[in-house]
């Protein structure tokens, strides 16, 4: 084939992936007829001649590896990065894109499916209790709830986090990698934070596939990937394969001298400490939710919800106060 007259860089600004504008799906909201839009109503009984546009296999490969790329590449440096796409990460993520469209936040998740421990209420049963004034939160993203007087109910947890998952989704400034582990963090030397040991400023964070951090005891030598960030919050929650990530790793990388443990359950004691306690803990790392009671020794609360969401609002305003210093 005759060697490209454009340049490499032109060839990659072509292959450079420009989002086309998203369909504005609400234009044909107007068109409902018997409940559905129009469009799809008329689909309805008329099979028969029914197909599909045509497509090529590869297009359909390019149309995922184009913006996946495009996107690594953009977030390779990013303003705020948020570990874990709990309560408490997408109740930050959404509160960071909506007050901060100008700043690009990371999520980082490492489940396939987002949403950690609020995909159902407590033992697996459906509604979502939260108490007040967590409701502000609620109507802010618009989940709707039954009100119990000093409590509220949501009738199933998934109507909670997937709401605020699409809102969060949908954001410009906003991007999500699932199935995707932050096994380390990038630090900078800190003079300034000489607790114990020298002191390190939060950089960035490390990453690998989820499915890549769980074999590194069985299959050596696959290196991370990296993201630059001023600012990170970590919202890993206290169980599951990676819980309390962060703050187990300022441990074993001398910049805490011990995790307290989360202590007994107590509902009316616990809330209160993780939302007042949301902080930075070392220089550019700010911890909220559950991973909080890890550091604290802060009581579990169980089956309530409100302190996750409302963690995340001030994990988001503590994250623009450090952004903005
Ligand atoms: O839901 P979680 O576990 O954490 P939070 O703090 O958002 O919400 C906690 C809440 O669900 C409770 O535990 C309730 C209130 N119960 C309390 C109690 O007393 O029992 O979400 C953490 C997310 C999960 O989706 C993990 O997959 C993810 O963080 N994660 C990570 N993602 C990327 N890299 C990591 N290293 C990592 N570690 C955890």
């Amino acid at each position: 084939m005759a060697p490209s007259a454009i340049s490499p860089a032109q060839q990659h600004a072509q292959l450079a992936f420009a989002p086309k504008k998203v369909k504005d799906a609400a234009a044909e909201v107007e068109d409902r007829a018997a409940g559905l839009t129009k469009p799809l109503a008329e689909m309805m009984g008329n099979w028969d001649d029914f197909s599909f546009a045509p497509i090529r296999e590869s297009t359909v490969s390019r149309a995922m590896t184009r913006r996946y790329f495009a996107d690594l590449d953009k977030y390779a440096e990013s303003d705020i990065v948020i570990i874990g796409a709990g309560s408490c990460g997408l109740s930050a993520a959404y509160t960071l894109g909506k007050l901060r469209p100008d700043l690009r936040i990371t999520v980082i998740e490492a489940g396939v499916s987002p949403g950690g421990g609020a995909w159902l209420g407590g033992q697996l049963f459906s509604a979502m209790v939260m108490r007040k004034p967590a409701d502000v939160f609620l109507r802010e993203v618009g989940v709707p709830y039954e009100d119990e007087g000093d409590y509220v109910v949501v009738k199933h947890a998934a109507l909670f986090t997937s709401t605020v998952l699409s809102k969060v989704l949908a954001m410009d400034n906003v991007k999500l990698f699932n199935a995707t582990t932050v096994e380390d963090l990038i630090t900078r030397p800190d003079p300034d934070s000489e607790d114990i040991g020298p002191g390190v400023r939060i950089a960035g964070v490390v990453t690998n596939w989820t499915l890549v951090s769980m074999h590194h005891d069985d299959q050596s030598c696959m290196d991370p990937n990296t993201i630059n960030a001023p600012v990170v919050i970590s919202t890993t929650g206290h169980d599951g394969p990676f819980g309390a990530f962060s703050v187990k790793r300022l441990v074993s990388m001398k910049q805490l001298e011990q995790l307290e443990g989360m202590r007994g359950l107590d509902m009316q004691r616990a809330e209160d400490a993780i939302v007042k306690n949301t902080r930075e803990i070392v220089p550019g790392l700010i911890v909220g939710g559950m991973e909080l009671s890890e550091i604290d020794g802060a009581n579990r609360m169980g089956p309530t919800f409100g302190a996750m969401a409302l963690s995340g609002v001030k994990a988001a305003e503590e994250a623009i106060r450090v952004f903005d210093l």
